[in-house]
């Protein structure tokens, strides 16, 4: 089986991707829980699949290539992210810097890890998790929505280097996900998708044949009267 490796596995988003990739993939699950990491490789072997847990703070540049360097890697799902969503004046000088170092540092010591391997085998898939917020803005979103503005100038310019190579680089721009991420906006909470809804984008993002490349993929709710 290839194998899948999906950061911010913990909950929400990225462990319903690494649950959903199982069906197709060997997961390795990264985050800093390891308790919650291990829960869900246990639930994964129940189901039949493979989860190899790595407990590990993506922001941690020597400890992510102490982990991650040489690991053979098909699918590299780059999903790890925070929001610390308030006015500018609020924010604190550690919540910004921390934004900055999961939502976009992080993707250059995680990708720098697993890249070379598919670069050499002319094949992989990075997909990274970025947001509606990515290509527009919201009050509170300073720092969050500009971390998502570069993750998209990052995965474009990337996308163009690799993809002579073999490797595909795809952005999943969701809206608003019911996970823990954010505390709910009465507005939105009709409007949200469930993690599962963004699981399924990647999959089919993965599941493109291999000559073609989906860049990017913007996921939203239908209608809050349309069951999903
Ligand atoms: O967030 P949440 P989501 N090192 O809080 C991990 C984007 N997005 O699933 O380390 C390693 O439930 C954390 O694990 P742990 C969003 O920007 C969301 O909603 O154990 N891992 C946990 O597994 C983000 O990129 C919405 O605490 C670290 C995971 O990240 C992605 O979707 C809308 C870490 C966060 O789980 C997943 O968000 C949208 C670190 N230093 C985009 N720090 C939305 N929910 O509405 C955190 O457009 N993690």
């Amino acid at each position: 089986m290839p194998t899948a490796l999906v950061t911010g596995a913990s909950r929400g988003i990225g462990r319903a991707i690494a649950r959903r990739l199982a069906a197709t993939h060997d997961i390795v699950a990264v985050a800093r829980s390891g308790d919650e990491l291990q829960a869900l490789a246990d639930e994964i072997a129940r189901e039949g699949g493979r989860c190899r847990a790595i407990p590990l703070d993506v922001t941690d540049a020597g400890a992510v290539h102490a982990a991650l360097d040489g690991l053979e890697v098909d699918v590299l799902v780059n999903n790890a992210g925070i929001g610390v969503l308030k006015p500018f004046l609020e924010l604190t000088p550690d919540e910004w810097r921390r934004m900055v170092d999961v939502n976009f540092n992080a993707l250059f010591h995680v990708t720098r890890a697993v890249l070379p391997g598919m670069v050499a085998r002319e094949a992989g898939h990075v997909v990274i998790i970025g947001s509606i917020a990515g290509r527009s803005a919201f009050v509170g979103g300073t720092c969050y929505a500009a971390t998502k503005h570069a993750v998209m100038g990052f995965a474009e310019s990337l996308m163009l280097e690799v993809r002579d190579a073999g490797v595909k680089v795809s952005v999943v721009s969701p809206g608003s996900v019911a996970t823990d991420f954010s505390p709910p906006r009465a507005r939105d909470v009709a409007w949200q998708l469930l993690p599962e809804d963004v699981a399924e984008s990647v999959a089919h993002l993965v599941a493109t044949p291999p000559g073609v490349l989906v860049h990017r993929l913007e996921v939203r709710a239908l209608s809050p009267k349309r069951p999903r």
